[in-house]
């Protein structure tokens, strides 16, 4: 993306972020009606559970299935066929939620299996998924943004699977590339890591990093030198955190790929992490992808959380105590 565009675009959304405070209303939510998924009683299944015990009393049973209660099966085609008001409005209200989510729901079947088109869907998906975990990052991107590249102790895809505690170390020469190129003690530390999705990087990255940097250079936030771990894991943020002493570092990871998206990219933040920190001192800024938190506004927002961290020097659940 231009990089005026993504100035403009993060300085629109830092001002919008910075002057909303009252929050938008819930109560046009509040009166929309509830769609009834299961109109009709499930069909086998008993509402209460029914408890039995064995002779001895030593295992208990909870029976919910009754006896005999096969759908009929021709009441159902026969239904099928002549569309009462009440399954056209069922339709209308299951039409309604496929819009809402890209999630497989009411995607139908054929007898007891998917349809073709849903399985042929899913198996493509299955295959980005994977191509985006073993996927490399094109090294134009780094360095076009000036990273430099490090690894941690992994040696390749499948140990990086197998052994996450090594992702979350750095190798030993990658220690000393840091500790010599890097800003000591700056206020913000940001890594990049293509984690479980180099595709996350390759698409989001530019314009995340670009659209961060702006949003802190509006806030007047000191950034330290920026650089790339290959095969990294979320708490390599730790260690990271030690070497160069930052107030926070936020770590520009891969997510592992779903089967709705294989780039979705996450930001991990933690205020001054540290070996040992523990996980609810991290927070999560997850899902940002063009389907999802788009990267230029997710940059944007990152600036402002970041200003929030640092005003309250705690991040994760100790942010939110602190907050109050
Ligand atoms: C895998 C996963 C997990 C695994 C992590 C195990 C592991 N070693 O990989 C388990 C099942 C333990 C887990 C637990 C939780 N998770 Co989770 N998790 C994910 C998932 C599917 C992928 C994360 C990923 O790819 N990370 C990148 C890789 C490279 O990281 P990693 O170093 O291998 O693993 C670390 C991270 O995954 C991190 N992590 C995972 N979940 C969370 C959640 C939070 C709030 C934080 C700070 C860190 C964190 O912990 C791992 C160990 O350091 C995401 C969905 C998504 N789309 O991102 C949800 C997701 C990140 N998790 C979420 C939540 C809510 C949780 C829990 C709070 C659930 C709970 N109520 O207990 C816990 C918190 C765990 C924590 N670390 O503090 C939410 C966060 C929502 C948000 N924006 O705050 C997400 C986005 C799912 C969702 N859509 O709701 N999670």
């Amino acid at each position: 993306m231009d990089e005026q565009l993504i100035q403009q675009i993060t300085k629109l959304v830092v001002e919008k972020l910075q002057t909303n405070h009252s929050g938008t209303s819930n109560i046009e939510k509040e009166n929309e009606p509830l769609i009834d998924l299961f109109q009709n009683k499930p069909t086998g299944y008993r509402l209460n559970e029914e408890r039995r015990e064995t002779p001895s009393g030593e295992v208990t049973f909870f029976n919910t299935v009754t006896e005999n209660r096969k759908p009929n099966v021709l009441k159902a085609v026969e239904s099928k066929t002549v569309s009462s008001p009440n399954d056209v409005k069922k339709d209308e209200e299951l039409a309604e939620l496929r819009k809402k989510t890209p999630a497989r729901i009411t995607v139908g079947r054929a007898g007891s299996r998917p349809k073709t088109n849903t399985w042929l869907q899913f198996r493509y998906d299955h295959a980005a998924a994977v191509d985006a975990v073993y996927g490399e990052v094109p090294s134009e991107i780094l360095e076009r943004l000036d990273f430099f590249q490090v690894h941690s102790k992994v040696q390749d895809k499948e140990e990086y699977i197998r052994r996450p505690d090594l992702g979350r170390r750095l190798s030993d020469d990658s220690k000393a590339t840091v500790q010599a190129k890097c800003q000591h003690a700056p206020k913000v530390q940001i890594v990049a890591s293509n984690g479980l999705s180099a595709l996350a990087i390759e698409e989001n990255l530019e314009d995340v990093y670009l659209s961060l940097k702006q949003s802190l250079a509006n806030l007047t936030i000191e950034v330290g030198t920026s650089f790339y771990v290959d095969k990294g894991r979320v708490a390599l943020m730790d260690e990271i955190g030690e070497m160069l002493q930052p107030d926070v570092v936020i770590m520009l990871i891969g997510e592992r790929p779903g089967l709705v998206s294989a780039e979705s990219l996450s930001a991990y933040i933690c205020y001054k992490p540290r070996i040992g920190t523990i996980e609810a001192d991290r927070m999560v800024v997850s899902n940002i992808h063009k389907g999802g938190i788009p990267p230029v506004e997710a940059g944007a927002y990152l600036g402002t959380l970041i200003q929030k961290i640092l005003k309250y020097e705690a991040s994760g659940v100790s942010l939110v105590q602190k907050e109050g």
